[in-house]
C-alpha cells in the first residue's frame, strides 16, 4: 500500500481514510527493533525446542541453514482437546506449512512487543477507542514455512502454499493486528486481505462485533471472493498490519523459500464480556484469542459501521453506553 504516514501523527487522515475504505492499513517500522530482534531469537529457540519433528524423517530444522526450512516434516498433530482449558485448539499447531505457537501468546516479551507497546497501542486507540481491554494474551506467533511439491522439482506446482483460504474470524472481531517479525517479500506467505470486504461482511452479521452471521453470510463471502482481487501485504520486518475484524483475509500464497513470521493480536473495547462457560455453550470458545464475546453488542447499523469507533469524524470514543439502553 502507499505510504500515507505523516511524521508526528499517530494515524494520518489519509491512513484513516484508507483504513475505512479498504478495511486495513500498514504501519511500517512500528515495532521497536530493540525488542524485535531478541524476540525472534526467543521464538526460534522455542520452536526448535517445542515443535515435534516426524520420527524417522531424517529432517532437522536449523535457523542457520535456510535449505532446511523447505517442506517441514512435523510429527502428526494430536487431536484438539474437546474439553479443559485448551478445548478446541492445542497450544501448538503444526500442520504442513503452518506452525501456530499459541502457547507463547501470553509471554511478556511478546505482549510488550505488540499489543502493549506504546506506539502500537496508540494506533489502536486512535482507530477504535481509548478504553481498550487490557491485553493479557495474543493469538501467538504464526509461521508459514516454504513448501514445494517434490514431484515437481521446477517448483511450479506447490502442494499446500499455492492457494488462499479466505475467511473471517469468529468470537468478537473489532480491530486486529498482524506484525511481521521478518521481511516478507512477494509470494512468500504475506497476510492477504480482500480490500473493502469489511463493509459487506459487516452487513452480513446481526451484531457489530460478536460472531453473528446472518443466513446471507456464505453468499456474501462467495461474492467477495468472486469480485474482489486479493491484496498481499509485502512489507519489511517491524511492519504492523491493522485490519477491521470483518475484513476477509487469508494466509498468503507461498512459493518462496523463506519463513513468514507474524505475530497476531486482537483489540476490543473494554466492555463486559461473556464467561468461558458461555463461550463453550455457544461453540465460540477460542482460548488463544483475546477476543471475548461482548455480553451486549450493538445490532449492525445499516448506515454507520463506524459509530462506535474513535476514528469516526476524528473523535475519540472514551466511554461506551450500554447497548441495551
Ligand atoms: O497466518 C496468517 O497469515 C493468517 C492466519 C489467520 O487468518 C487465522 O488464523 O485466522
Ligand atoms: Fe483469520
Amino acid at each position: 500500500m502507499p505510504d500515507l504516514a505523516v511524521p508526528g501523527e499517530v494515524v494520518s487522515k489519509a491512513e484513516m481514510d484508507f483504513f475505512m475504505k479498504n478495511g486495513f492499513f500498514v504501519k511500517k517500522g512500528l515495532l521497536d527493533p530493540l525488542k524485535l530482534a531478541p524476540a525472534l531469537d526467543q521464538i526460534w529457540a522455542h520452536l526448535l525446542e517445542r515443535v515435534p519433528v516426524l520420527e524417522g524423517s531424517g529432517w532437522e530444522l536449523s535457523r542457520e541453514d535456510s535449505a532446511t526450512w523447505m517442506n517441514p516434516q512435523w510429527a502428526p498433530m494430536p487431536p484438539h482437546p474437546t474439553s479443559g482449558p485448551y478445548q478446541g485448539r492445542q497450544p501448538i499447531e503444526h500442520m504442513g506449512r503452518i506452525v501456530k505457537l499459541h502457547d507463547v501468546g501470553d509471554a511478556d516479551y511478546l505482549l510488550d512487543l505488540l499489543p502493549n507497546d506504546q506506539s502500537v497501542r496508540a494506533v489502536a486507540e486512535v482507530l477504535l477507542g481509548e478504553d481498550l481491554r487490557p491485553s493479557v494474551r495474543m493469538r501467538g506467533v504464526y509461521a508459514v514455512f516454504p513448501t514445494k511439491d517434490p514431484a515437481d522439482p521446477s517448483g511450479k506446482r506447490r502442494l499446500s502454499g499455492a492457494s488462499l483460504g479466505p475467511h473471517t474470524d469468529q468470537v468478537c472481531q473489532q480491530l486486529n493486528a498482524a506484525a511481521y517479525l521478518d521481511d516478507v517479500s512477494p509470494r512468500s506467505g504475506g497476510f492477504t486481505v480482500y480490500p473493502g470486504s469489511h463493509k459487506r461482511m459487516f452487513q452480513a452479521h446481526e451484531y457489530e462485533s460478536n460472531w453473528s452471521p446472518l443466513p446471507s453470510y456464505h453468499d456474501v463471502m462467495n461474492k467477495v471472493v468472486e469480485d474482489i482481487e486479493p491484496y498481499e501485504l509485502v512489507a519489511e520486518k517491524g511492519s504492523v498490519i491493522f485490519w477491521h475484524g470483518r475484513t476477509v483475509h487469508s494466509a498468503g500464497i507461498h512459493t518462496g523459500s523463506s519463513i513468514r513470521w507474524a505475530l497476531f493480536a486482537d483489540f476490543t473495547h473494554n466492555r463486559e464480556v461473556m464467561s468461558d462457560e458461555e463461550h463453550r455453550d455457544l461453540g465460540q470458545f477460542e482460548w488463544f484469542k483475546d477476543a471475548k464475546l461482548f455480553r451486549d453488542d450493538w445490532p449492525v447499523s445499516v448506515d454507520d459501521m463506524w459509530r462506535n469507533w474513535s476514528l469516526r469524524k476524528g473523535r475519540k470514543v472514551e466511554k461506551y453506553t450500554d447497548p441495551k439502553r
